[in-house]
């Protein structure tokens, strides 16, 4: 059964935060609207991303939010999370359904057409596309794909797309006129003054323009 994807899908970076701890600022998020949550700290050790998603976790499942893991099935079965976020190095989503069963979310992130088609035959719940801006995060996967593309990418594919890279509330409205079903960040949440604030305004941008 399709599952419903939330919109605003926060990515953490805790480099990003303006040197307030991740905990702080992943739930002045969720207080602004966050809708998901995905543990992307690369550097961890799986014991010290245990860790951090338990906190994450602690603070985001009261108020019914997903948290995913990136790329460690392992991490996220400990957790019983909500689910993985793959990446193109990660199992392959098919894989990874096989691990974690029918109820998980698995959201894979794509940068090309093919990729995101693959990957939807494949099962996921939901692909990610990007970077559609120039972002510092993403430099090393070279030009940005651009607007254009992503209307491509949604318009060729069944399950929801959310757009990545670059994306805050000045661009915002241009990117949901692709049609993509919502919109993920790093810095625009996390590296805002006040990121329940940031949150809020995106999530009040996202629900205007879907009531339009
Ligand atoms: N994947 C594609 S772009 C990106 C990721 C993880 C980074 C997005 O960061 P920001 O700060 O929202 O541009």
């Amino acid at each position: 059964m399709a599952r419903s994807i939330p919109r605003l899908y926060v990515v953490t970076d805790r480099q990003q935060t303006a040197g307030r701890p991740l905990e702080a600022v992943v739930a002045a998020a969720a207080q602004g609207g966050a809708g998901m949550v995905q543990l992307r700290e690369k550097d961890l050790t799986a014991r010290e991303l245990y860790d951090l998603g338990a906190r994450l976790q602690d603070l985001l499942s009261p108020h019914g939010i997903p948290l995913l893991i990136n790329d460690r099935l392992d991490v996220a079965q400990a957790l019983d999370a909500a689910g993985v976020h793959l990446a193109g190095h990660s199992l392959a989503p098919a894989h990874a359904r096989r691990v974690l069963g029918p109820d998980k979310l698995i959201g894979v992130s794509t940068h090309s057409l093919d990729h995101a088609r693959r990957a939807m035959r494949e099962g996921v719940d939901f692909i990610v596309y990007g970077p559609v801006f120039d972002t510092p995060s993403k430099r090393q996967y070279g030009a940005p794909q651009g607007l254009q593309r992503l209307a491509e990418v949604v318009a060729n594919i069944t399950c929801p797309v959310i757009a990545i890279g670059g994306i805050d509330t000045d661009n915002l409205s241009q990117v949901l006129q692709t049609g993509a079903h919502g919109v993920a960040m790093i810095r625009a949440v996390l590296a805002a003054p006040d990121p329940c604030y940031a949150a809020r305004q995106l999530r009040y941008q996202l629900n205007a323009e879907q009531n339009r």
